[in-house]
């Protein structure tokens, strides 16, 4: 496995906001102060709400959240009540880039003014696959262009969830949605590919300096990678994957077995790009083939063995990129 893989976006060298970053060892290190505390309506096993809980246990106190339409505000939100002990704001789900710029342009500015004397905050955006790579993805890019010092998360349940399970530029090929229903004219149900949302934000903004994927099912990786990017000054980005026991049909107590087997198919990867040069995280020792993926979630229940074969084929490429396309070991 290669180390390092010099890949697109930006070499010069980053500025720190924070000098080093408080590593976490283990979960036993991990920090025990919640900020997305218990009391909302996500179902059970939810993976995005268990990405919240990682990212706010590593952000801290001194955290403002911003929060796009999607399940993580509407089924967070109920009878005025919200489940974060700092600060959150809900952005509409187009627009959660520009409103953490303006708060981002706002403290700089009291700053500049004398009329704030506080530790510069942790601002962050935690916004859907639909609110980040699609509807919302002007505001991401231009966030990220202009250079703010904030951080973007994607966290990546594949689809429009809160609205039924609608298909989105992050739905893999072949899963059924309310969208892509398989049926005799489109048998595989999505039929095209998902987008690569964090090269597209590494390749397209030379101010963006660290970016990283990570996986609820790596929480000690997950939590680190937001104390890294919070420590760098400008813009940083995460996509999360997030599994989603309603949409991807599969029973709640197996959310973090399918986050792991993701990463064991090469369905998910887990790296960063700090000033353009590529760092994978981990390589499974044993890589599993797609099919195991595909035959413990309802959503691909469809899929024909030539269907799964296109998309062991498109996640091959995906892994010679990364240098990680090794054999498949017989059972
Ligand atoms: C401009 C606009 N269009 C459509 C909607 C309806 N809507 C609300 S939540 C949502 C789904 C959001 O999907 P995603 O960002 O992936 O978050 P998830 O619900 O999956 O957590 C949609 C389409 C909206 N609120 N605003
Ligand atoms: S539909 Fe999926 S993402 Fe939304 S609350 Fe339920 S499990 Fe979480
Ligand atoms: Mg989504």
């Amino acid at each position: 496995m290669p180390e390092t893989i010099k890949w697109l976006g930006s070499e010069a060298p980053t500025e720190v906001r924070i000098e080093g970053y408080q590593e976490i060892k283990n979960v036993k290190d991990a920090p025990d102060v919640e900020y997305y505390v218990p009391g909302h309506r996500t179902c059970a096993g939810c993976g995005p709400a268990l990405a919240y809980r990682l990212t706010a246990l590593a952000s801290g106190k001194n955290t403002i959240f911003a929060g796009p339409t999607g399940c993580m505000y509407v089924a967070n939100t109920s009878y005025l009540c919200g489940p974060w002990a700092v600060p959150w704001i809900h952005t509409q789900i187009t627009n959660g880039g520009a409103v953490i710029s303006g708060i981002e342009a706002s403290y700089k500015a009291m700053i500049r003014k004398k009329k704030y004397d506080g530790e510069f905050p942790n601002i962050i955006c935690f916004a859907g696959d639909g609110g980040s790579a699609d509807i919302g993805l002007q505001a991401l890019s231009g966030c990220m262009y202009r250079g703010h010092d904030v951080l973007f998360i994607c966290y990546d349940n594949e689809s429009y969830a809160n609205t039924g399970i609608q298909t989105s530029p992050m739905t893999p090929y072949g899963a059924h949605t309310t969208f892509t229903p398989p049926g005799p004219v489109v048998p595989e149900g999505k039929k095209t590919f998902p987008k690569d949302l964090l090269k597209m934000v590494a390749a397209g903004h030379p101010a963006v300096k660290y970016l990283a994927t990570a996986s609820i099912a790596y929480p000690v990786d997950l939590m680190n990678k937001v104390r890294k990017a919070l420590a760098h000054k400008g813009p940083t980005f995460m996509h999360i994957h997030a599994p989603c026991p309603k949409g991807w049909a599969f029973e709640s107590s197996k959310t973090l077995d399918i986050g792991k087997l993701a990463v064991d198919t090469g369905m998910w990867t887990l790296y960063e790009i700090v000033n353009g040069q590529v760092k994978v995280n981990y390589a499974p020792r044993r890589r599993k083939p797609v099919a195991e993926y595909v035959q413990a979630q309802g959503r691909f229940g469809h899929l024909t063995p030539e269907m799964t074969e296109r998309l062991q084929a498109f996640v091959d490429s995906k892994l010679a990129e990364l240098g990680l396309l090794v054999p498949i070991p017989a059972v």
